[in-house]
């Protein structure tokens, strides 16, 4: 039995929600993303913008014939794709000369690091290409291996969780070929390199380093094959993840590096410093009667001398005394066993992150355009905006726990994401101001010396921000208490819900503390890589470096100009369930998202105007079977086929105008109607066909 074009529609939903009937019911709407799910169908769009909803296995829609099904061909013509919307872009970008971005949002999980790799392997495989072009394809794609294994980790909701904002520029010369790029990363997550929690993991890197490692280079670097043995890998209890395979990972990633141009120096200089952070975990601090620290593990030590190229005896005194300056003399104060252990845990943090960013210099340096005649001012740029995710619980208000100061800034700010700044200039100075005064108050109170901490932070954001109608915190004016609040947390008000921060260790992060003399020992490294990380100037300047969140908000604020400067589109990404798996479609958690993602408001928006338009001689050569005056061709000039074919299909003249070279369609039950018309000609042609067949057989 041939299926109706109705039932069609009924079982795998509309392929953009502005059909959707009942457009304001969000219960039509989920519904309608339910039936797309159940189909494979991951992709639904909401006018101009993709939604996807992670399949959590393999589709086979990303092969070459996909790619090339989508090339050059108009948005509305073929199913919703990501590649779609890469090419619309694409075209935008070669047509109207106008830079693009793409925005890509969704929380941790929802696959947006996956649809950011999708356009970039689109682009790879469909733009025009030479040899040169060829290399920097490649360094482009591999660019991404390597900085997940550094930059992604295993979390509690995604095995490989990206713990670094990331913006990627893809420059294009006037051919249209990729002949660049450029990375700017955001606030690596770098607490996680001294400790996770329970079910999480460190960097992949470090576990790919100890299980794929060759033999004779563990052996170099002191390593034992057996990850347990190091502090900064145990604390998750998550040694092995079912889904990553760490060993096959090494071999990519080590191939991705000599790709990208890193010459078995930088290779060796940077496995020094990843083995030298699990060796600096693994030193351990006794306590001396009068309650100073000493190192009780020596190996440890002798290891880090030999791989970070210092002196042994300055590295051990460093990590246990603390140099301060009493009257103009400089003297070294003894640290106890806590203060040592936190003194090495904010060097390794400092190391890691540090390399991290020489890590994307360097990549930057090898995506570079290298044709003199050429500069990148001709370029003309796609970006890629791949932030990391927020966090969802399942009730009703969404909150955000346990983080510090990073993600927290992180959500902060993307949480109103750049289409705010697009549309609404309103809430962006609002926000903006806010984002401001919290700031500034954090600052302040790490600048202050004697009794500053994260709850004095706390109660001067009350003092000073407490009347904002956006701002809650336990404490009420007239001085009661709000009971479901904690002392150490405060809640802000979001366009699209509310969000609780926890103080505690805001200042701290903030602060972000390597101690003079251990800044001292890493300018003295002879690791190459190190010396190009701490810089001299540091120990000169007598100024206070920027803090954490001041450096955030300044190149966030880089950032948005740069958004702002190109013709966005935008990826909304849903994650379908908790568990990572496929075909489950937990409806609580998905009606979250549309919420957050402000996909009804989208909606709404979008029905506003007129809901379709297309060129003429693409609803012509869609629908002119429809009529038997424009089939099979239509001679004329199309403005009088489209006007022909659209009377002989009985429409109103309020349902629809044309325009110079578009026709707009008021109602989308009117382009409902036309739609189901091809589908009945569809499949009575296909019928006739059949029949015909059988009439041979
Ligand atoms: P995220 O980037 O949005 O999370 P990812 O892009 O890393 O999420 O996706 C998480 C996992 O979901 C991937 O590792 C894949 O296993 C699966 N996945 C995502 N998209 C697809 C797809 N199109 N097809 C098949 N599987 C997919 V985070 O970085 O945690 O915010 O911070
Ligand atoms: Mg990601």
């Amino acid at each position: 039995m041939m299926e109706s074009a109705l039932t069609a529609r009924d079982r795998v939903g509309v392929q953009d929600f502005v059909l959707l009937e009942n457009h304001t019911s969000e219960v039509a709407f989920i519904e309608n993303l339910r039936k797309r799910f159940k189909e494979n169908l991951i992709y639904t769009y909401i006018g101009s913008v993709l939604v996807s909803v992670n399949p959590y296995k393999d589709l086979e829609i990303y092969t070459k014939q996909h790619m090339e099904r989508y090339r050059g061909v108009n948005f509305y013509e073929v199913s919703p794709h990501i590649y779609a919307v890469s090419d619309n872009a694409y075209r935008s970008m070669r047509t109207e000369r106008r830079d693009q971005c793409m925005l890509i949002s969704g929380e941790s999980g929802a696959g947006k690091t996956e649809a950011s790799k999708k356009v970039l392997q689109y682009y790879a495989v469909t733009c025009p290409a030479s040899e040169q072009v060829q290399t920097v394809k490649d360094r482009l794609l591999q660019s991404n291996p390597v900085l997940e294994a550094f930059g992604n980790a295993k979390t509690l909701r995604n095995d490989n969780s990206s713990r670094f904002g990331k913006y990627m520029d893809i420059q294009f010369d006037f051919r249209g070929a990729p002949v660049g790029g450029h990375i700017l990363n955001y606030l690596l997550e770098k607490s996680r390199v001294v400790h996770q929690s329970h079910g999480e993991r460190n960097f992949h890197i470090f576990y790919q380093l100890i299980e794929g490692g060759e033999e004779d280079l563990l052996r170099r670097l002191g390593l034992e094959r057996n990850t347990q043995q190091y502090q900064y890998l145990v604390k998750g209890n998550c040694p092995k993840v079912s889904s990553i395979n760490d060993r096959s990972d090494w071999k990519l990633v080590r191939k991705a590096l000599s790709v990208i141009g890193f010459s078995d120096d930088d290779v060796e200089e940077l496995l020094n410093i990843i083995a030298s952070v699990l060796h600096l975990g693994n030193v351990q601090f006794g306590g001396e009667d009068s309650g100073n620290a000493y190192i009780t593990t020596d190996t440890q030590i002798k290891y880090l001398a030999r791989l970070l190229g210092v002196d042994g005896s300055v590295l051990k005194e460093a990590l246990t005394h603390k140099k301060i300056t009493a009257k103009g003399e400089e003297l070294m104060s003894p640290l106890n066993q806590e203060q040592a252990s936190s003194a090495r845990d904010a060097l390794s943090k400092a190391i890691y992150g540090r390399t991290f960013t020489w890590l994307v210099n360097k990549i930057n340096d090898s995506l570079a355009f290298k044709d003199d005649s050429f500069s990148s001012k001709n370029a003309s740029v796609i970006g890629l905006l791949d932030i990391y995710g927020f966090e969802v619980f399942q009730n009703n208000r969404w909150e955000e726990s346990n983080c510090g100061l990073y993600y927290s800034i992180a959500l902060l700010c993307f949480q109103w994401e750049p289409v705010q700044y697009f549309n609404n200039k309103i809430i962006c100075d609002l926000v903006e101001e806010k984002f401001k005064g919290i700031i500034s108050i954090l600052d302040e109170e790490c600048l202050r010396p004697g009794d500053a901490s994260d709850i004095t932070f706390l109660e001067k954001l009350e003092d000073t921000v407490g009347g904002h109608v956006h701002f809650l915190s336990h404490k009420l004016a007239d001085g009661k208490t709000r009971k479901v609040m904690g002392r150490d947390e405060f809640r802000l008000l979001h366009y699209a819900g509310e969000v609780n921060y926890s103080v505690n260790g805001f200042l701290d992060k903030n602060n972000d503390l390597l101690f003079r003399n251990l800044k001292e020992v890493m300018c003295m490294s002879e690791n190459k890589i190190l010396t190009q990380c701490f810089d001299r100037e540091e120990l000169t300047d007598r100024k206070r470096p920027e803090t954490t969140a001041t450096q955030f908000k300044n190149s966030l604020a880089k950032l948005m100009e740069i958004l702002m400067s190109k013709e966005p589109s935008y990826v909304r990404c849903i994650k379908p369930n908790d568990a990572k798996q496929a075909g489950r479609f937990d409806e609580v958690l998905i009606r979250h998202q549309v919420k957050y993602l402000g996909l009804m408001e989208n909606l709404r928006v979008r029905r506003a105007g007129f809901a379709y338009r297309r060129r003429y001689e693409v609803f012509l050569q869609r629908y002119k079977s429809l009529c038997p005056d424009t089939w099979p061709n239509w001679d004329g000039r199309l403005v009088d086929g489209v006007s022909t074919l659209v009377k002989h299909l009985g429409y109103k003249p309020e349902e629809y105008k044309l325009g110079r070279s578009k026709i707009f369609i008021r109602f989308p039950k009117t382009l409902f109607a036309t739609e189901d018309a091809l589908e009945v000609r569809k499949h009575s042609l296909a019928t006739k066909l059949q029949a015909s067949w059988k009439g041979y057989s």
